[in-house]
């Protein structure tokens, strides 16, 4: 990460509040980066820490964003320096793209003999899952959910269709009716808690129901980095909720609009969760997550 290219804190804030930056790996690095640019500047403690204050406000749902900051504000613990919080910063962004890509080998080895796979909303290590897949045998089919609200399912299929893999887009309450020619289902988190919960975009719930309704294995493709050690189940995680006009442009008179855009997918609907360390039983991901992070947080 040339320090150069770093978004500034505040460039870095707007941009993953409005979306333009988004993917719970994304905006984990952005932070990151945006952190690392600013310790590179000489910022005093307090600055980065008015900076990671600031960057943690942004979305409550990812806990891959609060890990990332924790990791790199931990480099002023201990004596440590504005310059152990850039090469750290450094270091998250590098370990988070190399993650992404192991993630990828697993999950492509967990849908070793599905012709069809199924997705929902964009996430890239459900994406680097599914080209893994069709890299080493080419599938069927890739059937993309739209993903209501923001229809992010519309980003997965341009990029799984110049990746070469067949899509065929679907809309997300066809998902019943697709899963009657899936042969695995693979989604992204935001979030996995300490009990194998996952927190995903909305309507992942429902998607999981309907695969175990059908006998479709459910897997989650997922870097370590999105595991919380706090939250003891996906209920505790805070689910973000986003404005009304994401659902209904012009309101109606006596109609109130919800749109809360994660919802808590439970460990014993989920078969496997592909980690970079490789595939693992959702209760098992705390302990993968305390190996590798357990010494780095703050
Ligand atoms: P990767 C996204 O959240 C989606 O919920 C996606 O499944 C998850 O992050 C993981 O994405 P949003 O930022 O990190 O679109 O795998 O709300 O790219």
């Amino acid at each position: 990460m040339p320090p150069r290219e770093a978004p500034t804190v505040e460039d870095a804030a707007t941009a993953i509040e409005t979306m333009e930056v988004r993917g719970a790996a994304k905006i984990a690095r952005h932070a990151a980066s945006a952190l690392g640019g600013l310790a590179h500047r000489d910022a005093s403690a307090g600055e980065l820490r008015e900076a990671a204050d600031r960057l943690l406000a942004t979305r409550p749902t990812a806990v891959s964003l609060r890990n990332a900051i924790e990791y790199v504000m931990g480099g002023l613990d201990d004596e440590g320096s504005s310059e152990t919080v850039y090469a750290r910063a450094e270091r998250f962004v590098h370990d988070a793209l190399r993650a992404r890509e192991r993630v990828g080998r697993v999950g492509g080895r967990l849908l070793q003999g599905a012709s069809t796979v199924l997705t929902h909303c964009n996430s890239q290590a459900a994406i680097t899952a599914i080209e893994a897949r069709h890299a080493t045998e080419p599938l069927d089919a890739a059937i993309v959910l739209e993903t209501r609200p923001w229809r992010q399912g519309l980003i997965t299929a341009r990029q799984l269709a110049e990746a070469g893999v067949p899509v065929r887009f679907m809309v997300d309450a066809a998902m019943a009716t697709a899963l009657e020619e899936v042969d695995a289902v693979i989604t992204g988190c935001d979030t996995i808690a300490a009990n194998g919960d996952i927190v995903n975009k909305i309507g992942t719930a429902l998607l999981s129901l309907a695969a175990q309704e059908a006998g479709v294995p459910f897997y989650v493709a997922a870097e370590s980095f999105k595991i919380d050690p706090r939250s003891a189940t996906g209920h505790e995680v805070p689910i973000e909720e986003r404005e009304d006009t994401e659902v209904l442009e012009e309101p109606i008179p006596g109609v109130e609009v919800d749109n809360p855009v994660f919802d808590v997918t439970p460990a014993d609907r989920i078969d496997q969760i592909a980690l970079e360390t490789g595939p693992t039983p959702p209760n098992q991901a705390l302990s993968v997550f305390e190996s590798i992070w357990g010494t780095k947080t703050a």
